[in-house]
């Protein structure tokens, strides 16, 4: 996008929030550093552009280490939807996610003024009036910083480290190629960075419990071909399911990586791949579409579905349903598989 496209689309931005008195920032359920960073970017330009105070609202739970420490260390605020009521709410912008997604807590028939996210467009968006939906980038963070260029405010160093670490966190591993828009703002961004913020951060430390759930999540791991499970059973944290995946991708020789979890009567699906040409965000909207919101990127993607039961041995069966399916989709045997660790 060039400067003076994106200040057309500032201008127009602005305009939607003019007559706004109370503006909610509305980030996907267990927000993630993409979703908070590109939200207090957003904060942050409404605030200095239209000089329109506003709140950033989540669902779910702040789970990850890495992303408590991002809240803890930069002071950001963060409102829970238990503690506001929506409808006190007539402007809401939503960032990283788009209505009726599944992965939001935006009640359905809702929609919102905004939204900017890098997710494929959605139908459900056609009536809002502010968008900027860009599945080209890697990263919601980094249309906000193209934004937050052309705006030509002063960057503060909370939020150019919150944008780094977004960027840098959610494209790593990506290849060269694949994150070129990428690179380019992150060396925009460096020289604003405060670097012992940013090191709280990227070594922020993790309980006895993260520990047990790896190393039974490694234990129990089986590989099948070129796939690689782990059934984590009952979690308390669902960003878990996602780091145990990006752990298991590492196995050489392996396509594909898929980390199921049960969560607040759901099963969670976490699922990521090492090529772009396998487009892991198709087929998980293929293998479980019916069954729930599932949804992603060529490289890594997700699902919820509903579990039906409480029963956990119902639950384990249920699962292995689940898995049935993604090896029938990867061409894969589902007997016979062999332990990750023998
Ligand atoms: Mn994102």
């Amino acid at each position: 996008m060039t400067i003076s496209e994106i200040q057309r689309k500032l201008n127009a931005l602005i305009d939607v929030v003019k007559d706004e008195d109370k503006i909610l920032i509305l980030m996907h359920d267990n927000p993630d550093p993409d979703s908070i960073a590109s939200a207090l970017g957003l904060q942050y330009m409404l605030e200095q552009l239209a000089k329109k105070p506003s709140l950033i609202g989540y669902a779910g739970i702040v789970g990850r280490a890495e992303n408590r420490a991002m809240l803890k260390y930069l002071g950001i605020k963060l409102c829970s939807l238990s503690r506001i009521s929506l409808a006190d709410f007539p402007c809401v912008a939503m960032v990283d996610t788009q209505p009726s997604t599944g992965n939001n807590s935006l009640p359905a028939g809702r929609s919102p003024q905004i939204v900017i996210d890098h997710h494929p467009y959605r139908h459900s968006s056609r009536k809002v009036t502010y968008r900027e939906i860009k599945p080209k980038y890697n990263v919601t963070a980094s249309i906000i910083t193209e934004y937050l260029i052309a705006s030509r405010l002063v960057l503060d160093p909370i939020l150019a480290t919150a944008l780094f670490y977004a960027i840098k966190s959610e494209t790593e591993g990506l290849g060269r190629e694949v994150g070129k828009i990428e690179a380019k703002l992150r060396h925009f961004l460096y020289p604003y960075v405060d670097q012992k913020l940013l090191a709280n951060i990227e070594n922020a430390r993790v309980s006895r419990e993260y520990f047990q759930i790896i190393h039974s999540a490694l234990e129990h791991a089986l590989i099948y071909g070129d796939v690689v499970m782990a059934n984590l059973e009952t979690v308390t944290n669902p960003d878990i399911i996602a780091e145990v995946a990006d752990v298991l991708m590492r196995l050489e020789k392996i396509k594909w990586s898929f980390c199921f979890a049960a969560y607040n009567g759901d099963i969670l699906v976490s699922a990521r791949t090492i090529d772009r040409a396998n487009d892991v965000g198709t087929l998980m909207r293929t293998a479980f579409g019916d069954l729930g919101s599932a949804g992603g990127h060529e490289m890594m993607a997700g699902a919820k579905i509903w579990a039906k039961t409480t029963s956990p041995v119902r639950k384990k069966a249920f699962i292995r349903q689940l898995m049935n399916r993604l090896l029938r989709l990867t061409g894969n045997n589902s007997d016979k598989p062999e332990k990750l660790i023998a």
